[in-house]
C-alpha cells in the first residue's frame, strides 16, 4: 500500500509542469466548449421562441371584424379597429350587393375598398393597414353605407 502511494507520487512528480499546464488547458478548452455549446444552443432556440411569440402577437393583431349586410343595411355601421385588422363583410341581405369606397358614385376615396359585387351568403374581406376613416356603401343601394375607423 505504502509502495503504491510512493510510486503514484513518483509518477506525479515525474510529469513536468508543462504537461500539467497542457492538461489544464485541454480541460479548460473542453469545458468552455461545452459551455459555449449550450449557450449557443440556448441562443439559437431563443430567436425561435421569439419568432413564435411574434407570430402569436401577429395573430392577435390580425383580428377580424365581421360586418353583416342585411336588408336594413350594414351592421355595425361604424367599426373602429386597429391597423392590421381584417374586415369581413358578409351578405345576408338576400340580394346581390357591393362594397364600394365612398363617395357614391365615383368610389375614389379609397380604391382598395372597391371590393365589388357579392351575392347573398358571400363574404368580402379587406385588411386595413393605415389609420384613417374609410367610408363605404352598397353601390346597388346607396342608402346602405358604413364606416371603418382605423386607429
Ligand atoms: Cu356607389
Amino acid at each position: 500500500m505504502s509502495e503504491n502511494k510512493t510510486s503514484a507520487v513518483a509518477s506525479y512528480k515525474k510529469r513536468p509542469l508543462w504537461q500539467w499546464l497542457l492538461i489544464y488547458a485541454v480541460v479548460a478548452v473542453v469545458a468552455y466548449g461545452l459551455i459555449y455549446y449550450f449557450v449557443i444552443a440556448k441562443k439559437t432556440s431563443n430567436p425561435y421562441s421569439q419568432k413564435q411569440t411574434t407570430s402569436s402577437t401577429q395573430t392577435e393583431e390580425l383580428t377580424t371584424v365581421d360586418v353583416i349586410l342585411t336588408d336594413t343595411g350594414f351592421s355595425p355601421q361604424t367599426v373602429t379597429l386597429k391597423a392590421g385588422t381584417k374586415v369581413n363583410w358578409t351578405n345576408k341581405s338576400g340580394k346581390t350587393a357591393t362594397v364600394n369606397s365612398a363617395d357614391h358614385p365615383t368610389h375614389l376615396k379609397y380604391p382598395a375598398l372597391n371590393l365589388g359585387n357579392f351575392s347573398d351568403g358571400e363574404t368580402l374581406s379587406l385588411v386595413f393597414d393605415k389609420p384613417g376613416t374609410y367610408g363605404y356603401h352598397n353601390h346597388l343601394d346607396s342608402s346602405q353605407y358604413g364606416k371603418i375607423v382605423v386607429e
